[in-house]
């Protein structure tokens, strides 16, 4: 069984330091899991619970660990990805009273799970993903803990989707938020977070320009979006691939240029996908490109760009530079992937993962959920559930106060006016 980080590191307490610095830095711009934090050191909800977690292990996340951990809960946590673990941070969340991290950078497919069991080991009674991978293990092999979780959060797009697929199928065996869905998290994690952290990882990996560019992104979702929008404010020109008419329509109105993957092939010199489906770059793709093209996946998965197609193509391979490969094709012509193929923002040597303050929105709601699953578990059934709406309010109203942005409200005589009907013109 993998053993806490603290353990695994030769240099821990090194570690441990930089990683508590960087963890200051995030709280100084998280005021929302600052009134959080206040609130649950007062009131303690989590005493006595245990919460499991599988999320990015980096600085940010580590504060919102550090929060649940305030308000009286035991948190084991583990990554949700095999490179975007900061060990520094991991070492400084396993040195916090009442948390245990296991998560480690560059781990292989059986040391991930292996700390996926480790944390599962602690017997969770609240679990908080990214992606669905804890919520996923415990259900294939320990459902006999599913009797006493009383349910849990999932952070993403991809998250969500799975576990409607898992509630359809009925194989979903304990109530989960879909943090994912509300506006708090999606239009500005989705749409900003992603738009920017992904651009800014790029950039910083290859050191070339966006401007002049022609980028090529996959998928017009809330992350297609934020993608697409800050690849024009850095003077690319943008075109947008659609499976869906009315988000190529959106896209076409918008101004970018739509076209099938099968054409933009030719024209991208950086491709973006953000379709959090399989084979969106594959290989008559790659056929089609010119040298030097950049491939980036900004989805949950590694499996939007076809590298065993592009593996096959190619007559050499090799670091281009810090996570950079190249894939030389037979004509000469160099494909350049990012980050294996993995989400690029948070998996990249020098990627951050999403701005600051957008987290503290995310995390914001992670934490008001896992408070309502203590204080009203027992009235949401096995399944899927929107995140109440007082609860989203609740977040922006802290993050309004912290900004210092007043905002109107309603009068009576409004407030009736909405509710009636008799009235016309
Ligand atoms: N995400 N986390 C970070 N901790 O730096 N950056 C992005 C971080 C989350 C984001 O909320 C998205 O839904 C998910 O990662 C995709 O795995």
């Amino acid at each position: 069984m993998t053993a806490p980080i603290s353990e695994q590191l030769d240099d821990a307490a090194s570690q441990r330091e930089e990683g508590a610095r960087k963890m200051d830095w995030a709280r100084q711009h998280m005021p929302i899991m600052a009134a959080l934090r206040e609130e649950f050191e007062a009131d303690q909800p989590f005493a006595g619970e245990v919460i499991g977690m599988a999320m990015h292990v980096e600085a940010k996340t580590a504060v919102l660990a550090e929060v649940l951990a305030a308000g009286g809960a035991e948190v084991a946590i583990t990554g949700c990805n095999p490179l975007s673990t900061h060990d520094d941070v991991s070492a400084a969340l396993d040195a916090i009273d009442g948390i245990t991290s296991y998560a480690k950078r560059g781990v292989d497919d059986d040391a991930y799970y292996d700390a996926m069991d480790a944390v599962v080991a602690h017997e969770p009674t609240i679990t908080v993903d990214d992606g669905g991978d804890l919520v996923f293990l415990i259900h294939e092999e320990y459902p006999e803990l599913i009797e006493t979780i009383i349910g849990g959060c999932e952070e993403t797009t991809t998250g969500v989707h799975r576990l409607r697929a898992m509630a359809d199928d009925g194989a979903l065996d304990y109530p989960m938020f879909a943090v994912n869905d509300t506006p708090m998290k999606r239009l500005f994690d989705n749409v900003h977070g992603t738009g920017e952290s992904s651009l800014a990882s790029i950039a910083m990996t290859t050191n070339l320009s966006w401007a002049g560019k022609t980028v090529v992104v996959a998928g017009y979702g809330h992350c297609g979006k934020g993608v697409a929008k800050k690849a024009s404010g850095q003077n690319a020109d943008v075109v947008v691939t659609e499976v869906e008419p009315r988000r190529a329509l959106e896209a076409h109105m918008e101004g970018y240029d739509v076209l099938p993957m099968a054409e933009a092939a030719a024209e991208g010199d950086v491709f973006i996908t953000t379709t959090g489906n399989r084979d969106v770059v594959v290989g008559e793709h790659f056929d089609a490109m010119q040298d030097g093209v950049l491939l980036a996946n900004a989805g949950h998965f590694d499996v939007e760009i076809d590298l065993d197609a592009l593996e096959a193509k190619a007559v050499d391979t090799y670091e281009a530079r810090d996570g950079v490969t190249a894939y030389e094709m037979d004509d000469g012509r160099r494909l350049n992937v990012l980050a294996e193929g993995r989400l690029v923002n948070l998996a990249t040597p020098v990627a951050l993962g999403h701005p600051v303050e957008v987290m503290d929105q995310s995390f914001g709601i992670q934490a008001v959920c896992a408070r309502e699953l203590v204080e009203n578990g027992d009235e949401y059934d096995a399944g899927v559930h929107d995140v109440p709406d007082d609860l989203d309010r609740e977040v922006a109203e802290i993050k309004l106060a912290a900004e210092g942005v007043a905002f109107d409200s309603l009068s009576d005589a409004q407030r009736d006016y909405m509710d009636s009907w008799q009235h016309g013109t």
